[in-house]
């Protein structure tokens, strides 16, 4: 497989001042684990309320067809993955879904798109505006993943009423290439510095089980540490192997190697919502229970992702209300408006006891 250097993080992620090195964030990540989950928990504690869990659900708009080669996804149309290619769906129809999503405790809204990217004018484009501008009615926040933006598009979104865009950087720079040629790592960084100009939240984290190393998710966490403001959310997804793409035969991850990476990204994003993305279908309720433990406090709710599944609403609300969880209040108008604000208080690095 190809290796390639990827530049360092471009410069509109203007560098923390306070961002953590590799070596430090490998030693947070190495310390024995329960030293490492007691770190993790006391940042959580610090900043969050207890028990309280972000239910987010998710809605394909737009499904298959995908250019890109993403060798994860089952969107993508150089794979035989059996996904039908639907168009985007029609206004009315997201809002029926949204408002059954509202009604059944979700407060934030996620919708994706599979696309290369979205560009200002086209019809498909003022079609999502059009959708975003519904939804946001609803008072609940609004997330959408919908590929490249250009800087105008970004700022037309936020107009619309997104208050976050998920854009994963996925993987570190250098193992990037091994899973998408058709862009770049640094395409990626570019959209999400449009993102961020346009006054847009950052959902941005990545999948593992991808056959990276350690040290590659680690190196995602080090660019994303740069980002400034730091990600509003830090999705984690475990691969879902899909029929049909090349990683469809991947063997699954060991569940220590998650819940490492869950902790360490909740002392290196004590703001974070630090979502626990695909892939619990694959988890048992212990494995979720330590996740939790470890500083996930965001998931999808909802039997479906995108075109994977996802855990029934009914188990999900089981083991809420075993751990003794409460969903988490909607943010208010005011919150939602700005909801950039994630500094790190904790001066970003969260430096391993010695
Ligand atoms: N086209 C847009 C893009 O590339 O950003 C948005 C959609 S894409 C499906 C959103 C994210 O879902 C990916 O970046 C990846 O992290 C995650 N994802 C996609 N397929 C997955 C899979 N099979 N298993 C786990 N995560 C997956
Ligand atoms: C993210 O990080 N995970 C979600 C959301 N952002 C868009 C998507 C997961 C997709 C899982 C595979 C599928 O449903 O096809
Ligand atoms: Fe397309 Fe996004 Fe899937 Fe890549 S991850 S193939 S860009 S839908």
């Amino acid at each position: 497989m190809a290796n390639s250097t990827t530049a360092a993080p471009a410069q509109a992620t203007v560098a923390n001042p306070v961002k953590p090195t590799l070596e430090q964030i490998e030693r947070i990540y190495r310390q024995p684990l329960f030293d490492l989950l007691e770190q993790a928990r006391g940042v959580y504690l610090r900043h969050w309320q207890n028990h309280e869990m972000q239910l987010c659900s998710l809605l394909s708009i737009k499904t298959g067809g995908c250019s890109e080669d993403c060798a994860y996804c089952a969107q993508s149309a150089r794979y035989d993955t059996g996904v039908a290619t639907e168009k985007l769906m029609a206004t009315a129809e997201v809002m029926d879904i949204a408002q059954r999503a509202k009604a059944n405790g979700a407060t934030r809204f996620c919708m994706g798109a599979a696309w290369r990217g979205v560009r200002e004018g086209t019809h498909q484009f003022e079609a999502v505006l059009d959708i975003v501008r519904a939804v946001s009615t609803l008072g609940m926040e609004v997330c959408v993943t919908l590929g490249q933006l250009t800087p105008t598009a970004a700022r037309q979104l936020k107009e619309a009423g997104v208050t976050a865009y998920n854009h994963n950087l996925d993987t570190s720079p250098e193992f990037y290439p091994n899973i998408v040629t058709t862009h770049s790592f640094d395409d990626r960084l570019q959209t999400i510095r449009h993102v961020q100009d346009a006054g847009i939240s950052v959902c941005c984290g990545g999948i593992i089980g991808l056959g990276e190393s350690v040290t590659d998710r680690l190196r995602m966490l080090e660019v994303l540490a740069t980002f400034d403001p730091p990600p509003e959310s830090v999705p984690i997804n475990c691969l879902m192997p899909m029929p049909g793409t090349p990683l469809a035969d991947q063997a699954p991850l060991d569940v220590f190697e998650l819940v490492r990476l869950v902790a360490v990204t909740r002392i290196l994003f004590p703001r974070a919502k630090v979502r626990l993305s695909a892939g619990r279908t694959r988890l048992s309720r212990e494995a979720q229970a330590l996740c939790f433990f470890a500083g996930a406090n965001s998931l999808f709710f909802g039997n479906k992702l995108l075109t994977a599944e996802n855990p029934e609403v009914a188990a999900d609300r089981a083991l809420l209300a075993e751990l003794g969880y409460n969903p988490k209040a909607p943010l208010t108008a005011g919150e939602r408006h700005d909801s950039r604000r994630t500094a790190n208080p904790e001066g970003g690095a969260g430096h391993p006891r010695s």
